[in-house]
């Protein structure tokens, strides 16, 4: 396993209140042409991760895409796994997910232990991830895959709650996602109570298709924000996304 590179990435960057944006590609959904100008827009627009995964993954793709941004920019790229199946040691660091909103046991610790051995062999990072369902106002492929309910949208105090535990647990980072597509983003009262009750870097999707709600839930607490649907159908737009989300960062004063 690799050093914690990236997360040192999240946890400065969450000290000095930094805020950041990841490009999420799907690798069911794009097409080579796709992939390279998302990267360029992502490489003019700052960008801090490429997640590269999905809740269903149809073909065998993943590995191409890894390895064309990698060959392309040094923006580092993140697994954000649906399965054990999207184990990749080409990329620089992998999600290592526990969907702690749901009651599924094979998602809780089934899939981790499948993967464990594996990993511990690959030169990739690790970072243990608490996960978490937010209701986002329509069915997910997420939810439906992952065979567990989301937290209702309305119900911050169980998202504390559960984040909460997560941290105890010894997660390392809180991920809230309405899931891709969602028609309504994580709220930012549920995004201001989590981040204010946790000392690990917060992470948040679903939905965010417009630099005023990227901005918004950074204001919210938000460390990193993950957008996918929105550049799949625009890769341009992640260059207004990105100025937004940076603007939202404390200016960092050095002595
Ligand atoms: C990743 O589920 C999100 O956390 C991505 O959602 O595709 O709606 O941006 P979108």
């Amino acid at each position: 396993m690799r050093k914690e590179l990236v997360y040192n990435s999240l946890t400065i960057g969450k000290q000095q209140g930094q805020k950041k944006i990841a490009a999420l590609i799907d690798p069911d959904k794009v097409t080579q042409k796709k992939v390279e100008r998302m990267v360029r827009h992502a490489v003019n627009a700052d960008v801090d991760y490429f997640f590269v995964g999905g809740s269903l993954v149809m073909d065998d793709s993943l590995s191409r895409w890894i390895k064309l941004i990698k060959s392309s920019c040094n923006i580092p790229v993140i697994i954000f796994p649906g399965s054990p199946l999207q184990i990749n040691g080409e990329a620089d660091a992998i999600f290592f997910l526990s969907l702690i909103s749901g009651r599924n046991p094979e998602l809780l610790i089934g899939h981790h232990v499948v993967s464990a051995p594996i990993l511990h062999q690959m030169d990739i990072e690790v970072m243990s991830t608490a996960y978490m369902l937010i209701d986002g106002g329509a069915p997910t492929t997420v939810s439906y895959i992952s065979n567990s309910s989301p937290i209702p949208a309305n119900k911050s105090s169980i998202a504390v709650a559960t984040a909460l535990a997560g941290q105890m647990l010894g997660m390392k980072i809180i991920y809230l996602d309405s899931g891709s597509g969602a028609k309504i983003p994580v709220s930012e009262k549920m995004i201001r109570a989590v981040s204010t009750q946790i000392e690990v870097p917060l992470i948040v999707g679903g939905g965010i298709r417009t630099p005023e709600l990227a901005q918004n839930s950074c204001m919210a607490g938000a460390d990193l924000i993950v957008v996918g649907n929105a550049l799949e159908t625009d890769p341009a737009l992640v260059e207004e996304m990105a100025a937004s989300v940076h603007s939202m960062s404390k200016p960092i004063i050095s002595l």
